[in-house]
């Protein structure tokens, strides 16, 4: 085991001192393949020793520039100091009671915070849970308690998680969901207001989208079916696909004039991520229930629905729950990580980060036409990799050859999108404007191998 003094320590640098992965990794990973099941992938099989601020340091002494943040999750960093000081004294009093069997009041806390920091000032509920998808599952069962009705409405691109039914309310095939079926019943799909890929343009998108989806919900659903339509108010995984203006404030409505419970899923793109507290707040989206996960605990697993009382409170006593919800451990994690937001005002960070990333990615695609598309919101941003910017026709093969490029000199990226042709960047909010600078100085050397 290496002595580790805590990833605040890392000096906030990039340093590559062996192939990424190094000798140490590769035998680390040959361990791993003996013996850790292979449907379960890394994007970059790099062993890591600590990590914090915007580096993310590995066995073989490299310290990798971080823009993943463990998928949208360290947006504080991976070892913030209030974070990692209220979980471990939280450790040291006790790990678990079990909130079913006695309560204790970091739940309470966490459920307060969910209530003054999510959109609207109706009265609030809460309830804790350990992952993204097993919040999603719950928002759809405390929504067809509360209509009696069954039917749930996702869109094109969604991701929702990977247990059984959040991989029917998943999009994409591969690898979510092939050879896992059968999948849950009563999910719908319908168009979201992808302005990009819309055929009429992005003008158009927001109002046209809308309309064909409320007609696809009436007329093959019925809305009087409908449970509840769930969606994510900048698309994650599906290709940091932002709805096209008007789309989300015409589906909100649709939902209340028909009884819908409208389920905004902020698991990846809310608590500062996209530099407001929640990103439906882009259009003044009040949401009736609100997924969230990844950001809320500054790594610590945690994750919550939170919404109108009435709604909240129609599941029976007793209905909802789980052995680890809300863990004493993980609600210590996500008071640390809520104060850390307020304190450092990461939506501000998320802005910056925003203008600094456009500004230079817009330079690029002036030079490398395979850049059909920059989109996102805060520290949530995107190119669109194409390999004809008039054809559109997706480049899976130029976003994984520049993300490998990259690695290869220390800096982690992901891809995310339908096509698998978006390169995504995430950057922990506390990433230095040097490192995110020397990011982007590799991503554009990397545009200039292609
Ligand atoms: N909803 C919007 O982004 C998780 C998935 C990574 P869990 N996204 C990362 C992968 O390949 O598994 C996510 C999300 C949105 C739900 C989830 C699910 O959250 O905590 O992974 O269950």
């Amino acid at each position: 085991m290496t002595e580790l003094t805590g990833g605040s320590a890392l000096p906030q640098e990039r340093r590559v001192v062996t192939a990424i992965p190094g000798p140490k990794s590769l035998e680390l990973q040959a361990r791993r393949t003996a013996t850790v099941a292979g449907g379960v992938g890394s994007v970059l099989p790099v062993f890591t020793t600590r990590a914090g601020g915007g580096v993310i340091e590995d066995v073989d002494g490299n310290s990798l520039i971080d823009f993943g943040s463990g998928i949208a999750v360290t947006s504080v960093g991976a070892s913030a100091e209030a974070v990692v000081r209220r979980a471990s004294a939280q450790l040291a009093n006790f790990t678990h009671t079990c909130f079913m069997v006695t309560p204790y009041e970091g739940y309470v806390e966490v459920c307060e915070r969910l209530a003054e920091l999510t959109p609207g000032d109706h009265a609030k509920k809460s309830a804790l849970f350990n992952s993204g998808a097993e919040a999603v599952e719950n928002a759809v069962k405390i929504a067809r308690a509360y209509t009696k009705r069954q039917a749930v409405v996702v869109f094109d691109h969604g991701y929702h998680g990977r247990t059984n039914l959040t991989m029917a309310l998943t999009a994409k095939n591969m690898p979510y969901k092939h050879g896992f079926g059968p999948f849950a019943p009563e999910v719908y799909r319908v168009p979201v207001a992808y302005g990009y890929r819309w055929p009429t343009g992005p003008e158009n998108c927001g109002p046209e989208a809308a309309a064909q989806a409320i007609d696809q919900i009436t007329k093959q659903v019925g809305a009087e079916n409908v449970a509840a339509i769930i969606i994510e108010p900048v698309l994650g995984e599906g290709g940091f696909i932002e709805p096209a203006k008007g789309f989300l404030p015409a589906i909100v409505q649709f939902a209340n004039d028909n009884g819908i419970v409208f389920v905004a899923d902020e698991i990846q793109s809310g608590f500062c991520r996209t530099g407001q507290w929640f990103a439906c707040e882009d259009e003044g989206v009040v949401p009736d229930l609100i997924t969230t996960a990844k950001g809320i605990a500054g790594g610590m697993p945690l994750a919550a629905v939170t919404g109108r009382a009435e709604i909240m409170d129609s599941a029976h006593a007793g209905g909802l729950g789980g052995t680890y919800g809300g863990n004493p451990v993980a609600c210590a994690a996500a008071l640390g990580a809520i104060e850390t937001m307020r304190e450092l005002d990461l939506n501000a960070k998320a802005k910056r980060i925003e203008e600094v990333m456009k500004a230079r990615l817009a330079v690029m695609q002036e030079k490398f036409p395979v850049i059909g598309d920059i989109r996102g919101r805060g520290a949530m941003i995107a190119v669109e990799l194409v390999k004809d910017p008039e054809t559109k026709a997706p480049a899976p093969e130029a976003a994984g050859a520049l993300a490998k490029a990259c690695h290869a000199e220390g800096l982690l990226v992901l891809t995310c999108g339908t096509y698998g042709n978006v390169l995504r960047f995430l950057p922990p909010l506390v990433i230095g404007e040097d490192l995110l600078n020397e990011g982007l100085d590799i991503i554009e050397a990397a545009l200039g191998q292609l």
